[in-house]
């Protein structure tokens, strides 16, 4: 029926398409027909706010066309992948949105990714053009494009938002508006970047048909509508703020989306009670930041109706605090770039609200639970989260080897996650397996950074694991042997990782050296003992001289 899918991505079975239409939950209409509806419906309405300036829906979908014609014009085609990397601006959907009607794949990465993954991702994705800003916090971009490009001369077209250099500057290409609908729905409309547990990050390849119809149904069960004003805190490009709800849900539902450069408490509260902001999206570390700022007294935030907490395990007594402090509504959130999304709603009691995290969004999304056999466990037992339905991918881009152990047979996928599930369906994370620190939501691959460590001369063995932090739930500790006793220190070791070029937050936050790493029975790394380390009272044993805290 469809064209061949894109080279590289997994399409569902033919099957699961066509029940997936049958039921309503793929409508044929791809990421773009939103905002032109938006454009023409209300189209004075505000899309979005970014610190002064402001897009209403008219103006965004006007300048998303004229950026797509000159994204056209310098030779971008349907299919193409273009790497965004962009901090939270009004530019961002502009761009998005004109990627989605040119039918190019927008690969999302994030703020913090440097050399080494940005790299990574124009090789394995055959990037083309990419959009940039001119700086990010004291970081020039364009300088490390330069370096990219150097490495990889396929990334053809730069555009710069702000001073472009020798690049396009995204002003001039804002062209006569390209007319058209877009893309068919069932191709697949952009890469997202996976948390990922391997050596080398994972790209997910996502349709217009799957996502929308989390963003459509995401936005019906947070209750949007035209009066939604929504802060968008976290990463624009993370799939949280983009589509659970996210900043496509309250587009889809005419509201408006109202952009935080920064997390601080006072920057926030200072834009909620400006553009009296009614839901905003966090992980569990910056709701912990809210809590305890002083700064809450000076602002009304009387606007709030809902925060929402995803991306990382909440502490129940952080939960609780969140409604009796802010006086609205905690829902928490558990997804997954990979899919499948968890909500706690409206109308769950206290008790579920507080001390799930929530149940699945479509009825069609089918879980199962096993143990480390595959085996389906008891009712209420805890196991791995597997999970197969109409927006959760069948394979990750470019990546068969790692697919035939990430996806069961019939089309599993293996979230890693260690989870229990209520009668009523709600599901409780109670940990992971997956060989992964999660850092206040932002996830760290342990193998990948072993391997930057791996490759330092005087190392001969690494283990990256996580450990016990208070504000963001998660630290990473590397544990390090060396080849010779005192060859390397932690602050050189964290060096070396820096100068590979990779985001600060992948640094470990502590080296320790030992004098062999523990191992299980059949030789493996013993992670869970590493990890036991850090229970107390064992962690005021670490002796002082071999270890050290190194800040990013
Ligand atoms: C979200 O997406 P990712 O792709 O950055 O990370 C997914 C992983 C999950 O597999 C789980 O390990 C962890 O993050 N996670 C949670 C959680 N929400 C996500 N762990 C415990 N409690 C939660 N509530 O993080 C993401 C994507 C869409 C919406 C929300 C979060």
């Amino acid at each position: 029926m469809n064209a061949a899918p894109l080279d590289g991505c997994v399409a569902w079975p033919d099957e699961f398409a066509a029940r997936y239409r049958e039921r309503g939950y793929w409508i044929g209409e791809n990421l773009y027909a939103g905002l032109a509806r938006g454009a023409r419906e209300h189209p004075e309405r505000t899309a979005v706010i970014c610190g002064e300036r402001r897009w209403s829906y008219a103006q965004l979908d006007r300048d998303a066309r004229r950026f797509a014609a000159g994204l056209r014009r310098i030779g971008v085609a349907p299919r193409d992948r273009v790497l965004l990397q962009l901090p939270n601006i009004g530019e961002y959907y502009v761009a998005c949105h004109a990627l989605f009607l040119l039918g190019a794949l927008p690969v999302f990465a994030l703020p913090a990714h440097r050399r080494a993954e940005i790299g990574y991702f124009v090789g394995h994705a055959d990037v083309r053009a990419c959009v940039i800003a001119d700086r990010d916090g004291g970081f020039d971009c364009r300088a490390m494009i330069r370096e990219v490009r150097a490495e990889h001369p396929g990334l053809r077209e730069v555009v710069v938002i702000g001073e472009a250099e020798e690049f396009h500057a995204f002003h001039a290409l804002l062209d006569e508006p390209l007319q058209g609908d877009g893309p068919d729905a069932a191709e697949f409309a952009f890469l997202q970047l996976s948390g990922g547990s391997t050596g080398v990050p994972k790209l997910i390849p996502r349709t217009h048909d799957d996502y929308l119809y989390s963003v459509r149904e995401s936005a019906r069960i947070c209750g949007l509508d035209g009066e939604t004003v929504y802060l968008c805190v976290l990463p624009a490009a993370h799939n949280f703020p983009m589509s659970s709800p996210g900043a496509l849900g309250v587009f889809h539902a005419g509201g408006c989306v109202v952009l935080a450069r920064q997390g601080d408490a006072e920057s926030c509260f200072a834009l909620i009670q400006r553009e009296r902001v009614t839901l905003a999206a966090l992980v569990p570390a910056l709701a912990l930041a809210w809590l305890e700022s002083r700064a809450r007294a000076r602002y009304d935030l009387g606007s709030l109706r809902c925060i929402q907490i995803g991306g990382a395990h909440l502490a129940g007594d952080v939960a609780r605090r969140v409604p009796a402090v802010f006086g609205c509504r905690l829902q928490q959130v558990f997804g997954m770039a990979e899919g499948l999304v968890n909500y706690t709603r409206d109308e769950d009691g206290e008790e579920f609200a507080l001390g799930t995290q929530g149940r699945p969004i479509s009825d069609d999304d089918e879980i199962r639970i096993v143990d480390d056999d595959d085996v389906v466990v008891a009712p209420g037992e805890i196991g791995h989260l597997l999970t197969r339905g109409p927006y959760t991918i069948r394979g990750y881009y470019r990546a068969d080897a790692h697919n035939a152990r990430a996806f069961t047979a019939d089309g599993f996928y293996r979230t890693g996650d260690r989870v229990r599930r209520l009668a009523s369906g709600h599901l409780i994370v109670e940990g992971r397996a997956k060989d992964q620190v999660n850092r206040g939501g932002e996830k760290i691959a342990a193998e990948e950074i072993e391997g930057y460590l791996l490759a330092h001369p005087a190392v001969f063995d690494a283990a990256l694991v996580a450990m016990p932090d208070r504000f963001l739930g998660e630290k990473s500790c590397a544990f390090v042997t060396l080849r010779e006793p005192a060859q390397a220190t932690p602050r050189e070791l964290a060096q070396f990782l820096r100068e590979r070029g990779i985001a600060a937050y992948k640094i470990p936050d502590r080296v320790e050296f030992l004098a062999e790493l523990p191992r299980t029975a059949v030789g493996k790394i013993d992670k869970k003992a590493l990890r036991a380390r850090f229970a107390p009272p064992a962690v005021a044993s670490f002796p002082e001289s071999a270890t050290a805290e190194v800040s990013p």
